[in-house]
């Protein structure tokens, strides 16, 4: 059984977590209104086109991108988060700050999702103190630079040792075992290799005893792969993603939840009876 905030999932089918980013970009003025109204839409369609849990993020941390303020953060991510309220799946905010943590829950968002593992001063005990799931993520370095020289012995290795070292942090500081999620962090400071062999590896982590959410959808990986550009990887990351879930993975985070909760429809259905 998976918690999150009133949300109880069995984990019997895969999950889609659906992305909504609420960053400005060159379409968009940054005027805060059309980006809230805008992310609002693009949330309540994902639930149409069936996610499961909703992924709401006011900072990139795609390669090379800008952090931004903690009132920025909020800025952007506060009213979409009030605006979905009552809605029919978990919010979950992707933020590594726990000012933006604790002010999200008390929002209504029922997950964290921290690139940053709660690693960040005072962020084990924001969620400690709720009844919010966690997903766990490892990366090698910090977004802006990590992926200049990734380096290790061993990936999936080093991947599942830090993994298990915050596992048994969270659960110190009174997180569940129950609402906690784990994620390899695909694009996180790695090379295609590296990439490659966590995807190989994959199952190793479901020893660990958390689930495994995988978040591969439109990232560069895929790009290195297949020669296409970013807005042209679609078939790439249903791919990627149910061959993710084929290796162990319960949730996965993706941009095109339509075509994946197809993908997976057709999983689901070879594993009835
Ligand atoms: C992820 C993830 C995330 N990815 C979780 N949260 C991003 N739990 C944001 C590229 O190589 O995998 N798991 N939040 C987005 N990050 C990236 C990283 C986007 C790499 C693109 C790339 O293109």
């Amino acid at each position: 059984m998976f918690l999150c905030g009133k949300f109880k999932f069995d984990l019997s089918r895969p999950l889609v977590m659906g992305i909504v980013n609420v960053t400005p970009d060159s379409f968009s003025d940054g005027g805060c209104h059309i980006s809230t109204w805008d992310a609002i839409a693009h949330a309540v369609k994902l639930i149409e086109d069936g996610a499961d849990i909703l992924d709401i993020g006011g900072e990139s941390t795609r390669p090379g991108a800008a952090t931004v303020s903690e009132q920025e953060e909020l800025d952007r991510v506060l009213y979409v988060i009030e605006g979905l309220r009552g809605i029919s799946v978990p919010i979950s905010i992707d933020t590594y700050k726990p000012g933006v943590m604790r002010t999200a829950l008390a929002a209504g968002a029922s997950m964290v999702n921290d690139i940053n593992a709660l690693q960040a001063e005072g962020a084990l005990a924001v969620v400690a103190g709720s009844d919010a799931a966690v997903c766990l993520m490892h990366k090698q370095g910090k977004p802006q630079t990590m992926q200049q020289r990734p380096e290790y012995l061993n990936v999936t290795d080093e991947v599942e040792n830090f993994l298990r070292e915050r596992m048994v942090a969270a659960e110190i500081a009174g997180i569940a075992r129950e609402r906690i999620v784990i994620d390899p962090g695909f694009g996180f400071g790695k090379t295609l290799g590296h990439n490659l062999d966590l995807l190989r590896g994959l199952e190793a982590f479901l020893t660990l005893g958390a689930p495994v959410l995988a978040g591969l959808s439109r990232k560069s990986m895929l790009g290195a792969i297949t020669g296409r550009e970013v807005g042209d990887r679609m078939a790439a990351s249903v791919a990627a993603a149910l061959l993710a879930v084929q290796r162990g993975a319960s949730i996965v985070r993706v941009h095109d939840v339509r075509e994946t909760t197809d993908a997976l429809k057709i999983w689901n259905a070879l594993n009835e009876e």
